[in-house]
């Protein structure tokens, strides 16, 4: 359903067949050259979700073509077959005219075990402001959907789930986000995932 203007959450997207594939494309994505890495913040920190980027490889902050906190590998290409899969998101959420034009380039696919969260932030390192698709793998989190002016209350804390969509278009798609809790071992069990994966499919703008 949508829940602000512009962002939809719509759950069990992926049937179980589709969430195996997709799992098994990112275990592919996962491994070397360019796989999954831990990324550094600018402050010297290190974010505890891990990320494997397709396309462009993101960095604090920024994008780049070759794996800057990795190992230096030229990133792996954007499939179009993900590409396809990001417009139809959009058109399921939003309504084909927001998926016509929506030319998906960047993925980055983010693994949370246990202990993993991420803080309340932005996406404002794409050029455009077409819609950023969220597909959930795994564990159940806790997603933290706030406000375009600070970090801080208004939020509403949902459940994403295995096979969930969100998409977050219009008013939605800069508004403050975070991942403040995983619930370990709450992932279908015939998917053979420990911990979480979010796939966000964007639109880089370069
Ligand atoms: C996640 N990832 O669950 C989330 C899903 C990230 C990130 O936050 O930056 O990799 S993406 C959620 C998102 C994207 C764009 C806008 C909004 C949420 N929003 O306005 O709430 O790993
Ligand atoms: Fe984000």
């Amino acid at each position: 359903g949508e829940i602000a203007p512009g962002a939809v959450h719509l759950p069990d997207w992926l049937d179980a067949g589709r969430q195996r594939e997709l799992l098994a494309a990112c275990r592919e994505w996962a491994c070397p050259p360019a796989g999954l890495r831990t990324v550094r913040t600018p402050g010297g920190g290190t974010m505890t979700a891990r990320q494997v980027c397709l396309g462009l490889h993101w960095y604090p902050y920024g994008y780049a073509r070759t794996v800057v906190d990795g190992d230096g590998a030229p990133v792996k290409p954007f499939p179009a077959w993900l590409g396809d899969l990001g417009r139809r998101a959009v058109a399921d959420t939003l309504g084909t005219g927001a998926a016509a034009d929506a030319a998906y380039d960047i993925a980055l696919i983010n693994f949370y075990d246990a202990d993993a969260r991420m803080g309340m932030h932005r996406d404002s390192d794409e050029r455009t402001d077409a819609p950023v698709v969220s597909l959930s793998l795994g564990d159940t989190c806790v997603f933290r959907f706030g406000n375009t002016e600070s970090r801080a209350r208004p939020y509403t804390d949902l459940e994403l789930c295995s096979g969930d969509l969100f998409v977050f278009g219009g008013p939605s798609r800069f508004a403050y986000h975070g991942v403040p809790r995983v619930h370990p071992g709450t992932g279908p069990p015939e998917l053979g995932l420990t911990g979480r994966l979010n796939i966000t499919l964007r639109v880089s703008g370069r």
